[in-house]
């Protein structure tokens, strides 16, 4: 079987798990249908095997897809082995109230090429293939933008923004000078996607660190670019109880890594291999990927690939009947998760 289709197969039914608990306000239940539907879609396939480097945490605070975890062909020596960073639901919030933003992901590139991010927050622009040659985030957002408006001639250059407090204003400044601005609640990763299919020209914000490394992947596969750095937990939240402990976990890791909060990423730091792959499916609707639907013993799932900068979107038909002898385990996942 064609890993590629393998891996498309993983984040739909990851996508397609979480149905039942959409808009039910239940941020863990969505989680947990993923992770289940991950392990058993990928648990003893064949000719490969994956590492999973950014997941759902260290191994005592999660069960599965916990960093270090193998999946796949576990018992065959002579299987080659992947890095894996993986999300089985990026926007367990949106997916939980059934707002828009919510996709399942993962990235797959050459063994020991994936940085291992920490559960911090990142500066991160993602832009088009159009202005890959433009991004310098050292000059500062506005200046790099200034650049890129210069470059193509116009000022209405198309951004997506998480609407959080932190972005006020940076928002008004892009306004100002003449960027369409499209705020979004949550989700960077499926913004990352509009960029790809041509619905914006980048994203820009302060998100998570580990979505990073899938936004990377995307960049990567798909002839965009996306440059990172990390932000301090007390910028963002300077009065917060547990801010002295989260700058003193940050602080390790910066210390161990050998970059800091001022260092530029390149999305090759985060993923060093030029062939890295990116896989998502749809959750909640918004941006260029349908939401997951069920319908008549039916479930539809709006998929995404990108790699060596073909970037395909996939409309995917399950028909339950038929797909329940695809695999062991897999019919329990239709009949636990349909509703
Ligand atoms: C969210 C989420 C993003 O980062 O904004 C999160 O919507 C961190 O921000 O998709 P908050 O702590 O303010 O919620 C992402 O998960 C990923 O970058």
């Amino acid at each position: 079987m064609n890993r590629d289709i393998v891996l498309l197969r993983a984040v739909e039914v990851a996508a397609l798990a979480t149905h039942k608990y959409i808009g039910r306000k239940d941020k863990k239940l969505i989680d947990q249908a993923a992770v289940e539907a991950l392990e058993v879609i990928l648990k003893n396939e064949k000719d490969f095997k994956l590492k999973v480097v950014n997941g759902e945490g260290e191994l005592d605070e999660a069960p599965m897809l916990y960093s270090g975890q193998i999946l796949g062909d576990i018992e065959n020596p002579e299987a080659k082995i992947y890095d894996l960073s993986v999300d089985p639901v990026e926007g367990t919030y949106p997916a939980a109230y059934n707002f828009a933003g919510s996709v399942a992901a993962i990235a797959v590139s050459r063994l020991n090429t994936q940085l291992q991010l920490p559960e911090m927050y990142m500066e991160k622009l993602f832009v088009s293939d159009e202005f890959r040659e433009w991004i310098d985030l050292k000059k500062g957002i506005i200046n790099v933008i200034k650049d890129m408006q210069k470059f193509c001639q116009r000022k209405d250059l198309k951004c997506i923004i998480l609407d959080k407090p932190r972005h006020k204003e940076i928002i008004e400044e892009l306004s100002a000078i003449g960027v369409i601005v499209r705020m979004i609640q949550d989700g960077d990763v499926l913004a990352a996607i509009d960029v790809v299919n041509g619905a914006a020209d980048f994203v820009y914000g302060i998100g998570g660190a580990p979505e990073g490394s899938l936004m990377a992947s995307l960049a990567i596969a798909s002839g965009c670019k996306m440059q990172s750095r990390l932000v301090p937990y007390q910028e963002i939240w300077p009065n917060e109880k547990e801010t002295k402990l989260r700058m003193q976990t940050e602080n390790a890791w910066i210390e161990k890594h050998n970059i800091d909060f001022d260092t530029i990423l390149e999305d090759l730091d985060l993923i060093a291999d030029e062939r890295a792959r990116f896989f998502a499916a749809g959750i909640t609707a918004g941006g260029s990927l349908r939401p997951i639907d069920y319908k008549n013993g039916k479930f539809y799932v709006n998929a995404f690939m990108a790699s060596h900068g073909i970037a395909r979107n996939i409309k995917s038909v399950y028909d339950i009947k038929k797909v329940n002898a695809l695999k062991p385990g897999i019919k329990s996942i239709f009949d636990k998760y349909k509703r």
